[in-house]
């Protein structure tokens, strides 16, 4: 019998299917092991081919649900048709979980912060995933293609056209839960996904076929802004995730308050999900928490000015909301959460020199109005600016909060 060596001349020359499969299996062990090494938790394999659900993504986007990521989605959607537009000739996707839960001690819960803070998502409060994924996938491309030589491997992390969920479910990783994660049984859904795509054919792993939410709807009516439309399906145009870190202007009103005091994505239908509550922690220290994170002092990110937000910030996921948009969701917390010792910094993000952020700003100190704290000193810097403001979205902000 041939080695695992030659799975590929295997291929080619029409080798025996029993002696290729059995050959396979082993090179898939090696694998999976060799996968561990540079730091993946666990990996299933999903055949290649277009994904299960597409239909699903073309429907979501019609009706609306992508919000601001709609033109990104447009672009991708062709190219996720199949994985065959990443890598010509692909037959395997291997699909890499990396879980990321740190400790939780002295965290924010679903409770929120303390006063004065914000809340960032888990998967933000080390470095940026992304480089340290991307090099770990590129290691276990390189020693898949020394391994069998003649075979090809693209590594993917999260931006490319890949529907990384579809393939991690056919790849055995997990089921969709209710809240649109991809929840394995024993590991909950503080993972990552990370995606091998190569042209060796591998043995695919078994799909979790079991809906293992039953009639838990815990995450559906956790969520603050109403995202979920239905199980599984979310609009992203209402969810504070999409909200902080993809869109960088102004956010509708009625969303505003369901944002509670979170500045970075969102975690509460994951926090709330009982799958989690065993979720196993990660010691990587690339996701230990960095520079005052997970709870940040929303007044020291109100005072951050371009080049502190950038020093502050660089290698770290939070750099993606922008400093507007971070200011912003700053600025937001604390119209939720009145914080007096944090009213210098919410006043002077009146006069900032992005207008978002003075939108923000005022909407804020409107709501301090009527608040117990503050409120007087917060009329008078609403009617100070309004002397001055020449941006007419801003004025309008600031005539709602004096209103
Ligand atoms: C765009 C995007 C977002 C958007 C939209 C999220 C969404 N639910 O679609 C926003 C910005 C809101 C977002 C938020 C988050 N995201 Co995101 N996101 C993505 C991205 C880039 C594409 C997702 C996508 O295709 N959405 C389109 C919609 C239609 O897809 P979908 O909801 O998954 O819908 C599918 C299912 O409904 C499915 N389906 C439903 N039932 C069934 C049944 C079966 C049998 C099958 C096969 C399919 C199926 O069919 C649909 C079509 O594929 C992926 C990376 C990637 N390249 O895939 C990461 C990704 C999904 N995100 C991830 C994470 C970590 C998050 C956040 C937790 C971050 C945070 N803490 O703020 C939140 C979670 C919010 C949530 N509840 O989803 C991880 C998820 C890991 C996991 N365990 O599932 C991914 C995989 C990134 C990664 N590489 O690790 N994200
Ligand atoms: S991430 Fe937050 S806002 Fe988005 S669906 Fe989950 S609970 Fe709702
Ligand atoms: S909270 Fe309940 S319904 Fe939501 S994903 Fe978890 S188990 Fe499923």
């Amino acid at each position: 019998m041939e080695s695992p060596n030659d799975l590929n001349a295997a291929n080619r020359a029409g080798i025996g299917h029993v002696g290729r499969l059995l050959n396979s299996r082993l090179l898939v062990e090696e694998l999976r092991r060799e996968s561990v090494r540079v730091g993946f938790s666990r990996l299933g394999i999903a055949p290649a081919g277009p994904p299960p659900r597409r239909e699903l993504v073309r429907q979501w986007l019609d009706q609306g649900f992508a919000g601001v990521m709609r033109e990104w989605f447009e672009h991708q959607e062709p190219l996720r048709a199949d994985p065959e537009n990443l890598l010509p000739g692909v037959r395997s996707v291997i699909m890499l979980a990396t879980d990321h839960a740190t400790s939780t001690d002295g965290t924010a819960d679903v409770g929120g912060a303390g006063e004065g803070s914000g809340r960032v998502a888990r998967y933000a409060w080390g470095a940026d995933y992304h480089d340290l994924l991307r090099s770990r996938v590129n290691m276990l491309g390189a020693w898949l293609e020394a391994r069998v030589p003649g075979c090809r491997t693209r590594g993917v992390v999260d931006s490319a056209p890949l529907a990384e969920r579809d393939f991690a479910w056919l790849a055995g990783l997990g089921w969709f839960g209710k809240n649109t994660m991809l929840i394995d049984p024993r590991a909950g859904s503080f993972f990552f996904l990370t995606a091998l795509l190569t042209d060796l054919e591998l043995p695919p792993d078994t799909p979790v076929e079991v809906d293992h939410c039953g009639t838990c709807t815990a995450c559906l009516d956790a969520c603050p802004t109403g995202a979920f439309v239905e199980p599984r399906v979310l609009d992203a145009s209402r969810c504070i995730s999409a909200l902080s870190i993809e869109d960088h202007g102004p956010i509708a009103a009625d969303l505003r308050p369901g944002m509670q005091d979170w500045i970075f994505g969102c975690d509460i239908c994951q926090e709330v999900c009982p799958w989690n509550r065993h979720a196993p922690g990660s010691t990587e220290p690339t996701f230990q928490p960095s520079d005052g994170l997970p709870t940040p002092s929303l007044a020291a990110i109100l005072g951050l000015d371009t080049e502190a937000f950038r020093k502050r910030f660089k290698g770290t996921p939070l750099r993606r909301a922008k400093r507007r948009g971070l200011l912003r969701s700053a600025a937001i917390a604390l119209g939720n959460r009145p914080h007096a010792p944090s009213f210098d910094a919410l006043a002077a993000a009146l006069a900032d020199e992005e207008p978002v952020v003075r939108g923000a700003a005022a909407w804020a100190l409107g709501r301090w109005r009527h608040a117990d704290v503050v409120a007087e000193r917060a009329r008078v810097a609403l009617i100070g600016r309004i002397e001055i403001e020449t941006d007419a979205d801003v004025r309008a902000e600031i005539e709602r909060a004096l209103a």
